[in-house]
């Protein structure tokens, strides 16, 4: 199950592993303080020009949702360049399901190896607390990224400011359907606490536009196979859909591929959400997909794995307005804790995908 990151096999048809992106997917954001250019980093250096006092030879444990998934395995990957930047390592280590109960194992194989902190995406708010809280008794830093934990004492690390995700989506929905008609989610895991966030604020914005219903939410559980069988269900129970935001890199691109193959569904149904530049471009290039959103994984998982590095070493902390450097993305500042959300930064703003820009992204 844990493996050391050389040595994983990628089973997606992407080259990240010499990943450059451009600029424009590294915009500004409320927590980012300074930033480079992407890809311009010296190993070894940050970008006020030293790796500071960061300890050599970390071990820092990245636990994904699952690691099958290409978007997680393009974030753990950044988190492996931060680690070898620094002088350590990352070992990638969860199940292939996306539940809380096949990442405990992973937090348990971080303890027994006395890993110097832990990165997780939660499958699940509360149920990985009770061994996270085990881990950080054994003295290992807790960081969550792309889905938080309600769990204390650890620091989020968020792709976007998770407002701004949920009501973009739905405003780039409405614009391409007229603001009219009925329309549905294609989720995750029903647990995940990214997709119920986002979700949530989804359903605030849908109240700005009084003539699009949310008729149903279904959770394909960001397995391709499960995801394909709740589209059909949603498409056979409300065949006059107007749109769907599918806010998972893997709902997406099974429903872009799906109506790829059923091109008459797109006479009057709208597909959009968070996707893979990667896996969209062909449904873009062919007007299957107008307009989708995401951010950078690789430097979302970068910056888990500076923060993670930087915790470890006591050159962070869960301080508010508290400052830390991230190598090539410049530095960051600690977000208060606000409702659920205990301390975090946020990566930067999301990018919206279209025909114009698709071919600069490579991710
Ligand atoms: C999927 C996962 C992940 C989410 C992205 C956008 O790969 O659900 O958690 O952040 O999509």
């Amino acid at each position: 199950m844990a493996h050391s990151y050389s040595r994983r096999r990628i089973g997606i048809p992407i080259a990240m592993a010499a990943l450059t992106f451009g600029v424009a997917a590294c915009g500004s954001s409320g927590s980012k303080t300074t930033a480079t250019t992407a890809g311009t980093g010296t190993p070894g250096t940050t970008a006020s020009g030293t790796s500071g006092s960061i300890k050599k030879g970390l071990v820092v444990y990245f636990i994904p949702k699952d690691t099958q998934n290409p978007y997680e395995v393009i974030a753990d990957q950044g988190g492996a360049t931060a680690l070898k930047d620094l002088g350590g390592k990352v070992v990638v280590s969860s199940g292939t399901a996306d539940t809380a109960a096949a990442q405990i194992p992973s937090i348990q194989a971080a303890i027994q190896a006395h890993a110097d902190a832990i990165v997780i995406a939660g499958n699940d708010p509360s149920a990985l607390c009770p061994s996270l809280s085990q881990a950080q008794a054994a003295g290992i830093k807790v960081v969550s990224f792309d889905s938080d934990v309600t769990c204390a004492n650890h620091l989020f690390i968020n792709q976007a400011n998770t407002e701004q995700i949920g009501t973009s989506e739905v405003d780039l929905l409405a614009k391409q359907i007229n603001n009219t008609g009925d329309i549905a989610i294609l989720s995750a895991a029903a647990t995940a606490t990214n997709q119920n966030q986002w979700i949530g604020y989804m359903k605030q914005q849908l109240t700005k536009y009084p003539n699009m219903h949310l008729v149903s939410t279904v959770y394909g559980n960001d397995d391709p196979a499960t995801s394909l069988t709740v589209l059909q269900g949603l498409l056979s129970a409300y065949p006059n859909l107007a749109g769907i935001i599918s806010p998972t890199t893997v709902g997406i691109s099974t429903a872009a591929q799906y109506l790829d193959n059923h091109k008459d569904l797109l006479s009057h149904l709208t597909l959009t959400g968070l996707g893979l530049p990667s896996q969209m471009k062909p449904y873009i290039k062919d007007g299957t997909v107008k307009a989708f959103e995401l951010w950078n994984p690789n430097d979302l998982g970068y910056l888990a794995g500076y923060a993670a590095a930087s915790l470890a070493s006591g050159t962070a902390s869960l301080t508010t307005d508290s400052k830390f450097t991230a190598g090539r993305l410049g530095s960051y500042t600690v977000l208060a804790p606000a409702g659920t959300t205990g301390p975090s930064v946020v990566l930067g703003p999301p990018t919206v995908f279209d025909s114009s820009n698709i071919d600069q992204f490579n991710f």
